[in-house]
């Protein structure tokens, strides 16, 4: 074998290796969903970027070339799982909202301090009066956060700016982060996130802003891959939001809906009605939305830390979803209202308690299917050869542990594309 195919770096003696495998380029359902293919002191190897060898220490070491070049990371006594996957962020943002965290408290609910002007709209005068660098930067630090946390590729949206130029600010603020910094962002064009103050008597003209307007120049730019609606009461309702999607499928950008998040309203329907990668919340999915979304190619993007910030006590029906062979993914819906959680270590604790899922459950849900619901299935989401070499080392014994023991950090140290970016010290 010539230098050049040596490996670049060996990952070695994991406690467990959690491969997430096997799933044959389609999102896990029902009873394979716990199916993560664990690999006892297991190994990686790695080159170009990429994956080029998964198995047991032994094996690994046997099949590939090492040399003085190739760097050895140690992983004895502890588990090793794929980058994780966060399909929902509104990460660029500007501003933050604790006194509506004091206001649902005291009991109001988040539609009624969006209607009265606050909620979105007010993050939405902050954006507009930051300027793209300290959006940039500001986005920077919490995905600084989120790497640190094992997060190895995000998807983010805009929505925040609701005029043509402030949502074509925020996209580029999304593109640049994604030139710069490791973690790689999946983009999302989300004009139709609220309903601006200024279009509040005329919703017509607020439709065709974005249909004419916002959606020709962020797909002409080619600033956004997705096109996400807040399909909800008081914001898009399900016609509405079934224009606007036609509109992004023309243009070639690939639907995505906030579907049932507080209302019933049919969205997880329109959802499949569409073929959108993901339909997203599903607090309020009625149970033909669940059967629809069981026959149909979307991924339902559970997003419990949100559930917990609204303090509504009424979760996703996640078992149902399993049972009745849903796609089921989760992610963090970071955001400074609904959700200033942006840990997806945190998202799975929940996910376990409230939800019900199991350990093994919610690690195919934030990684294999992650990866479905921003259409990367093919190349992140687990640990086989050919894919991009992203993986989180934990501080953990076993799996389980990673979702029991939540609050805390445990990443010890975070590959992406094949380089060290967090920690390495093993
Ligand atoms: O800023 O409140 N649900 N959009 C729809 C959000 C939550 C984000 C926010
Ligand atoms: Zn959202």
């Amino acid at each position: 074998m010539a230098a050049g195919d040596r490996a670049d770096l060996v990952l070695v003696n994991a406690g467990q290796l959690v491969t997430v495998a096997g799933s044959s380029g389609a999102p896990k359902r029902g009873d394979d969903l716990a199916s993560i293919g664990v690999i006892e002191d297991g190994a990686v190897a790695v080159r170009g970027g990429r994956i080029t060898a998964v198995g047991t220490t032994r094996e690994v070491l046997e099949r590939v070339e090492t040399g003085p070049s190739t760097k050895i990371l140690d992983a004895a006594g502890l588990v090793v799982l794929p980058g994780l996957v966060d399909p929902h962020t509104h990460l660029v943002f500007a501003g933050s909202r604790e006194d509506e965290f004091v206001l649902k408290i005291q009991g109001a609910s988040y539609l009624e301090i969006l209607k009265d002007g606050g909620g979105i709209l007010s993050t939405v005068r902050a954006v507009r009066s930051a300027s793209k660098e300290r959006l940039y930067h500001s986005a920077r630090k919490n995905l600084d956060v989120m790497l640190c946390q094992g997060t190895t590729t995000a998807e983010v949206k805009s929505g925040y700016g609701l005029t043509t130029a402030d949502e074509l600010k925020m996209l580029e603020v999304i593109d640049d982060l994604n030139r710069s910094h490791p973690v790689d962002l999946a983009p999302t064009f989300l004009g139709a996130h609220a309903v601006p103050l200024e279009y509040k008597d005329n919703l017509e003209g607020y439709l065709s802003l974005i249909m004419d307007e916002m959606l020709p120049a962020a797909a002409g730019r080619g600033l956004a891959e997705f096109c996400d609606v807040f399909c909800e009461e008081g914001v898009f309702s399900v016609g509405q939001s079934r224009q606007i999607l036609q509109a992004a499928i023309e243009l070639g950008l690939k639907p995505k809906i906030h579907a049932d998040e507080i209302v019933s309203l049919g969205g997880a329907e329109l959802a499949a009605a569409v073929g959108a990668v993901s339909a997203d919340h599903l607090m309020a999915v009625s149970d033909e939305g669940v059967r629809v979304l069981a026959r149909s190619g979307t991924v339902a993007v559970l997003l419990p830390a949100t559930t917990f910030c609204l303090m509504s006590g009424r979760y996703a029906p996640a078992r149902k979803m399993i049972g009745e062979g849903v796609a089921v993914a989760l992610a963090s819906d970071f955001n400074p209202g609904s959700c200033p959680v942006n840990s997806l270590q945190v998202v799975m604790g929940i996910a376990c308690r409230q939800l019900k899922m199991t350990p093994a459950e919610v690690i195919s849900a934030a990684t294999i299917n992650a990866a479905h619901a921003i259409g990367r299935g093919h190349y992140i989401g687990s640990i086989e050869a050919g894919k991009k070499a992203d993986l989180v080392v934990f501080d953990a014994p076993s799996y389980n542990y990673l979702p029991y023991c939540f609050g805390t950090n445990l990443v010890k140290t975070v590959v992406k594309n094949g380089e060290i970016v967090v920690g390495g010290q093993m």
